[in-house]
């Protein structure tokens, strides 16, 4: 076994090379870096200080090489393991599923970051009250993405073309929102099916089922 992840119990962006790994069919070993919701990703592990000048995960080390960003983790995998190839083939297509790629990342993550206080206790009413009104307000961004995204799916199976990268990122930004009881998706059906169709493959459902179970002792606050 050559490939080596590091990976986090609760990471979005560890989580999605999870499954990339999985969809490709290729045997790795996970290591999990230490995560508690007092001390966040506190003490750092040395080799993940070591790889990445960000001090983040995922870092991914395949042989001699040692690379993080799952982004850039996504692309290395499709060139050095094309079988299943995650991205379409067609160069528009492929831009457009990078396009949502970093939607999911950069704009659907960050619209989660409002409710990400229902993970932690609160340290009074009157701050938890403070938070949760900034907190709905975050929730319709949220359902404007949801729009979108039903939009974008229409009668397709999938973001783009085949399953790709763009429905993984996709799908790992909207399991924060469900987890941090965001805005359910029944009100958009095209979304919904989308989210169970996903959730519902081998690969996603391994690492969706072990995130829940990490963040049900991480996070005991969402499952009182
Ligand atoms: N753009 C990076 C983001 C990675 C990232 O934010 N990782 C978080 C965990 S989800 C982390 O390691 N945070 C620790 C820190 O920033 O100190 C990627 O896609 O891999």
């Amino acid at each position: 076994m050559t490939i080596t992840l590091y990976s986090g119990p609760i990471s979005m962006f560890a989580r999605k090379a999870e499954i990339a790994l999985g969809e490709k069919g290729l045997e790795f070993e996970r290591i999990m870096v230490p995560f508690t919701q007092a001390a966040g990703y506190s003490p750092k592990d040395p080799n993940v200080l070591a790889a990445n000048p960000k001090a983040q995960v995922p870092v991914l080390v395949d042989g001699d090489l040692t690379m993080f960003d799952s982004t850039l983790i996504f692309e290395y995998l499709d060139e050095t393991y094309p079988v299943p190839a995650l991205w379409p083939k067609d160069p528009k297509e492929r831009a457009r599923g990078r396009m949502l790629e970093l939607f999911a990342d950069e704009i659907l993550l960050p619209a989660v970051r409002p409710i990400m206080h229902r993970s932690v206790p609160p340290t009074s009413a009157e701050a938890r009250a403070k938070e949760e009104e900034a907190g709905k307000r975050g929730e319709l961004v949220l359902l404007e993405h949801y729009q979108a995204l039903e939009n974008r799916i229409g009668d397709s199976e999938y973001l783009v073309g085949d399953f790709s990268y763009a429905d993984i990122g996709t799908f790992m930004a909207l399991i924060f929102a469900q987890r941090l009881k965001g805005p359910r998706l029944d009100g958009h059906p095209k979304l919904a099916a989308w989210y169970a169709r996903v959730g519902a493959r081998p690969a996603v459902k391994k690492v969706a089922d072990d995130l829940i179970a990490s963040d049900r002792v991480l996070s005991p606050t969402l499952y009182q």
